[in-house]
C-alpha cells in the first residue's frame, strides 16, 4: 500500500469517527443564544411515487356464454325438391291406439271450445243485431211495438230469427214484465195449449217447466188456449185470436 491510499483511508476513518460519536456532532446556532440538542424525530415524509407497472398477467378463462341473440332475417326460399315416390292407393297412414286416443281428445276438446265460442259470438251478436232489446241471461227480448193474434205474432218471430217470448224463469219474467210495462199492453207469450187441453207447451213443443198463473188461472174460459203477461207479470190464458203485444225472443 503506498503512502497516499493509507493517508485517504486513516482521513476516511477520522471522519466516520467524528460523524458517529454524538458529542461531536452538536448543531450550535450562531445567531441565537438558544443551543438546540437532540431534537425529537420529525414526521414521515410524503409517500413516494408509484412504481412501474408489474409485468402482464395470464390469459384469463374462457368467459360464460352470452344470451341468444335476435332471430335474423328469412333466408331466400330454397330450391324445389325432387318429386317424391308415388304413394300407395287405397292405404291410409295408420296410427297406432295411443295416437288415435290422443287425436281423439284433442277433437274432443276443440268441440267443446268451438261450442263456447259459438255461443258467446251468438251472444253477442243477438245484441248488436237488437240494440233495443233486453238482455237476459243467454236471452234477448226484443220488440217492434205491434200488436197481433198468436198465429201472425209468432210467424213474426220466427220470420225475424226467433220466437214468441216465452218466459223459463223468474228472471225472464220480470224483464219481460219491463217491456209490459213500457208499452202498458198486454203481451202474447209463446207458451200455448193448442195441441192438447190442459197440457201448455212451448213453441218447440216441449211442456212447460215454469208458470207465473195469476189465481184461478188457466181456466180455459170459453176455450183459451194462448197466454199473454199481464200488467202484474202473473199470466191469463186468452183465446188465440185477441190481439196483445208482440215480443219476440232470441
Ligand atoms: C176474463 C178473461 C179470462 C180470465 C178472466 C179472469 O174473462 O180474461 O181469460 O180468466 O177474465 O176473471
Ligand atoms: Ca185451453
Ligand atoms: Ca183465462
Amino acid at each position: 500500500m503506498d503512502l497516499q491510499a493509507f493517508a485517504i483511508i486513516v482521513l476516511s476513518w477520522v471522519v466516520l469517527v467524528r460523524a458517529a460519536d454524538p458529542d461531536q456532532c452538536v448543531c450550535e446556532d450562531k445567531m441565537n443564544t438558544c443551543v438546540v440538542r437532540d431534537g425529537s424525530p420529525g414526521v414521515n415524509g410524503l409517500p413516494g411515487r408509484d412504481g412501474f407497472p408489474g409485468p402482464k398477467g395470464e390469459r384469463g378463462e374462457q368467459g360464460l356464454r352470452g344470451i341468444q341473440g335476435p332471430p335474423g332475417k328469412v333466408g331466400p326460399p330454397g330450391q324445389k325438391g325432387d318429386q317424391g315416390p308415388t304413394g300407395q292407393t287405397g292405404s291410409p297412414g295408420k296410427c297406432d291406439d295411443s295416437e288415435l286416443r290422443v287425436l281423439k281428445t284433442q277433437m274432443q276438446d276443440l268441440h267443446t271450445q268451438l261450442h263456447a265460442l259459438r255461443e258467446e259470438v251468438t251472444k253477442h251478436v243477438k245484441v248488436l243485431r237488437l240494440p233495443n232489446g233486453i238482455r237476459v241471461g243467454e236471452k234477448v227480448f226484443h220488440t217492434s211495438g205491434l200488436r197481433g193474434a198468436y198465429e201472425t205474432a209468432e210467424a213474426k218471430c220466427v220470420q225475424a230469427g226467433g220466437v214468441l217470448a216465452s218466459p223459463r224463469n223468474a228472471d225472464e219474467n220480470r224483464a219481460l214484465l219491463e217491456i209490459r210495462k213500457s208499452h202498458n199492453e198486454n203481451i202474447i207469450l209463446g207458451i200455448n195449449d193448442i195441441q192438447t187441453e190442459g197440457t201448455f207447451r212451448y213453441p218447440g213443443g216441449e211442456t212447460i217447466g215454469f208458470t207465473n198463473w195469476s189465481k184461478n188461472e188457466p181456466n180455459d174460459a170459453g176455450g183459451e188456449d194462448c197466454v199473454e203477461m199481464l200488467e202484474n207479470g202473473l199470466w191469463n190464458d186468452f183465446p188465440c185470436n185477441g190481439e196483445k203485444l208482440i215480443v219476440c225472443e232470441y
